[in-house]
């Protein structure tokens, strides 16, 4: 009997969730529990860490997955690390569905950065306006550049905020181009930091950034294991009927 684990929280994870409730798949969404409201599924979902590595270890032994897809944000670098190990302990079959980088286009005026901290570095210098699109987990590391008028978009409503010089948009994606150029052009931003998230949902602040011809900080993926990469829902369906999961109809 096979039982897939989806390690969730991506537009690609929903997509596949809803591929493998259509096909009748027996399978278990997977949240860390960041937010307030996540996104609910076609499928039966738990919420909360594991507990390390050897935490979801015992929920796969536990509940028999029989399957795990690593479908988490890039950035979800322990996350993906933890489902490395804990599939080779448990000696269960394990891909990630990701989605590819983000590269610099044609009009595009990037600074790459390799990681949070060489961003927040970055950001020395006289006051700007800057879109500080990248959440609320590592607000605080900005907190050593305060000098900026900072625009940030979260998905829930801050209780604090460690920035003097700042403004909020609760708002949660996937973002379209004219909400994020009536954004920015009402910020008057001039400068924005981004994650190279990939995929489709947080692209729009790139594509509103070359049109207004505003630079972009993009901070680049921190390093994640060498594991079955998949990019696409089919090719997940098909990994999983290649690896003994009856697919229904
Ligand atoms: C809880 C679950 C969908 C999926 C929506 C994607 C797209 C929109 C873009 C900007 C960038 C950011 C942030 C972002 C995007 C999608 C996707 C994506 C970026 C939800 C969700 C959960 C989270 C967690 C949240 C983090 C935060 C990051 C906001 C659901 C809505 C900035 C990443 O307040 C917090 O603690 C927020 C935490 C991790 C990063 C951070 O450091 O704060 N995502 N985002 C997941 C869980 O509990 O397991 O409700 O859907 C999912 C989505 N967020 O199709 O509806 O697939 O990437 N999420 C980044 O890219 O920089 C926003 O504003 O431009
Ligand atoms: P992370 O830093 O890699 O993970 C930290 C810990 O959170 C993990 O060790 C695990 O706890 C728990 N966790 C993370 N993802 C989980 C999941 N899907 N199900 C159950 N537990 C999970 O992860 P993160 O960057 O905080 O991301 C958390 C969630 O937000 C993920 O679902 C991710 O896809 C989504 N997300 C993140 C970003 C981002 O920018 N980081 C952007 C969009 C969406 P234990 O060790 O206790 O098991």
């Amino acid at each position: 009997m096979s039982h897939l684990l989806i390690l969730g929280g991506t537009t690609e994870a929903n997509a596949l969730s809803k591929a493998v409730a259509e096909k009748g798949i027996t399978a278990t969404y997977s949240y860390a529990g960041r937010v307030d409201n996540p996104r609910p599924q076609p499928l039966p979902v738990r919420v909360g860490g594991f507990g390390g590595a050897e935490g979801l270890a015992r929920y796969i032994r536990d509940h028999g997955i029989s399957h795990v897809v690593d479908a988490t944000h890039p950035f979800a670098a322990q996350m993906s690390h933890n489902a490395y190990r804990a599939c080779s302990d448990a000696g269960v079959s394990l891909a990630a569905l990701t989605r590819a980088a983000w590269v610099e286009q044609e009009g595009d005026q990037w600074q790459r950065v390799a990681s949070i901290d060489a961003a927040v570095a970055a950001l020395n210098g006289a006051d700007k306006r800057v879109f500080l699109a990248v959440g609320r987990m590592h607000l605080e590391d900005f907190a050593a550049q305060p000098q900026h008028h900072y625009l940030l978009r979260l998905v829930d409503e801050p209780n604090e905020l460690p920035l003097p010089n700042c403004e909020v948009v609760v708002s949660r994606g996937p973002f379209s181009l004219d909400d994020d150029l009536a954004l920015m052009k009402r910020h008057g931003t001039e400068l924005v930091v981004s994650k190279n998230a990939g995929g489709t949902g947080a692209r729009a602040k790139l594509d509103a950034a070359r049109a207004l011809g505003v630079p972009v900080l993009m901070i680049d993926r921190p390093a994640l294991p060498q594991r079955t990469e998949l990019s696409s829902v089919a090719q997940v369906l098909d990994w999983l009927s290649h690896s003994g999961v009856n697919l229904g109809v």
